[in-house]
């Protein structure tokens, strides 16, 4: 009898404890408060093995879809010994006027290096909607050694980007809380919005297109994967897996 096809777990035993305690925490959240659906990833990349300096990168990851999401996506990349990754992004349908959620963590060598999340906004006014900023201006403050600038690209960020290098587990673990505390906040509003008609429709799409064309800029994870795989993959990638175009008449 022929064995089914592999799925690599997400969550290994070997990745840094803060980018296992964040997956733990996004898988659980979404299956507390969404109806997930599977999302097809095109084929040959949901997992994926390369070279990069002579060590293995491995990626592995998990995609939903929901009512009000078009693609959840949470990634998990290690290369060999040396870096360990957790990307995650949500991408709404863009009828519904809900912000990008997004979380990067970047591991080396046992030392987080960056620890960023953000709710971004889509709207054309470039602001959260209210239900959103008036929750997450009530969080309580929170301090962090090391807060990071962002790069030139980075102005898709809303002011409540965290952007850090987390000093010791006490602020790996303020971190993780802080991050479970925008998505709860997020799939409690998402789950309870309604889509909205053109055009209004058209400007969150063009917000979420020019999102995407900004992380794309990102040249640190541009890098890593070129090295890898080369840089005809490493566009592909990009464009297709990890921050993908919504198609122009979307639902
Ligand atoms: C930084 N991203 C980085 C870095 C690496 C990667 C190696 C440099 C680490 C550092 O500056 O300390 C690599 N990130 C990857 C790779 C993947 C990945 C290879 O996700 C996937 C395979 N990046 C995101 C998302 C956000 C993000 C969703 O994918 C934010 C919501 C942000 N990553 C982000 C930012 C930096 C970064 C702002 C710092 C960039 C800089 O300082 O120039």
């Amino acid at each position: 009898m022929a064995s089914p096809p592999r799925t690599p777990p997400v969550v290994t035993l070997d990745q840094h404890p803060l980018i296992q305690a964040l997956a733990h925490a996004i898988l659980d959240t979404w299956a507390a408060h969404l109806t997930l659906e599977p999302y097809a990833l095109p084929e040959d990349l949901g997992y994926v093995e390369g070279e990069l300096e002579g060590e293995n990168l491995r990626i592995v990851n998990r995609c939903y879809q929901t009512r009000e999401f078009r693609k959840l996506h949470l990634e998990l990349a290690q290369v060999g010994r040396s870096l360990d990754i957790l990307h995650c992004v949500m991408f709404p349908r863009p009828a519904y006027p809900l912000p990008l959620f997004g979380t990067d963590i970047v591991a080396g060598r046992g030392q987080v290096s960056a620890a960023i999340v953000d709710l971004s906004p889509v709207h054309g006014d470039r602001q959260l909607p209210a239900p959103y900023s008036v929750a997450l201006a009530a969080l309580p403050p929170m301090n962090f050694t090391q807060v990071r600038d962002l790069p030139a690209w980075g102005d898709i960020f809303s002011p409540h980007c965290l952007f850090i290098r987390p000093a010791d587990g006490r602020e790996e673990i303020q971190f993780v809380e802080r991050v479970a505390n925008y998505l709860r906040l997020h799939c409690q509003i998402a789950v309870a919005s309604q889509p909205v008609a053109s055009p209004q429709a058209e400007e969150l799409l063009a917000g979420q297109r020019h999102y995407c064309q900004q992380q794309q800029r990102n040249d640190k994870t541009r890098r890593v994967l070129e090295k890898a795989f080369g840089a005809a993959w490493a566009e592909r990638y990009l464009t297709t897996v990890l921050f993908d175009l919504p198609p122009a008449h979307g639902d």
